[in-house]
């Protein structure tokens, strides 16, 4: 089974909600290990970069002055299958149809302001974690309680 990466975004409504700590302790929580992480504005650039594939939607202008209203957390996360994991755990994209026990249907109701980002594909991924990180600011290290997270008998 796979390690993966993925990037997480904490978008502007966490931020502005100080849901920042309770978020990033639900992926902590789960076993994920955190490689890189910043406090950032998302530029009107990057907002572009970044929503590509959404650029001809009708909310995309609404979701480009969202993402750069205000500060984002940007998040690198590693671990078996992580970007199904992370997916999942953020839940359905309306926060009104996120399910209870989710990112999205524990902490917010909003269909546009929904807290939080995943990549969805390892290709997504790739290129959004070279969106917002050097290869320099992603740390290698050993969790000191790894064998314990998944399996000592395992392969890692
Ligand atoms: P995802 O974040 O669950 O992958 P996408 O369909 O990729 O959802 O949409 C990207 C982001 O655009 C969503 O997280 C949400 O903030 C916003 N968005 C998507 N659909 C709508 C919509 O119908 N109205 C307003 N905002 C939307
Ligand atoms: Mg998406």
């Amino acid at each position: 089974m796979a390690m993966e990466r993925t990037l997480i975004l904490l978008k502007p409504d966490a931020v502005q909600r100080f849901l920042v700590g309770a978020l990033i302790s639900r992926f902590e929580t789960k076993g994920l290990k955190l490689v890189g992480m910043k406090f950032m504005r998302m530029s009107p650039e990057l907002a572009d970069k970044h929503y590509e594939a959404h650029r001809a939607k009708p909310f995309f202008a609404g979701l480009k002055r969202f993402m750069t209203s205000s500060p984002i957390v940007a998040m690198v996360l590693e671990g078996r299958s992580a970007i199904a994991v992370c997916r999942k755990m953020m839940g359905a994209t309306f926060g009104s149809n996120a399910e209870p026990g989710t990112l999205r249907g524990d902490y917010g109701i909003s269909n546009s302001y929904n807290l939080v980002h995943g990549s969805d594909s390892p290709e997504a991924a790739q290129k959004e974690i070279a969106l917002y990180f050097r290869t320099e600011e992603l740390l290698e290290w050993k969790p000191a309680n790894l064998e314990w997270i998944y399996d000592a008998g395992e392969e890692l």
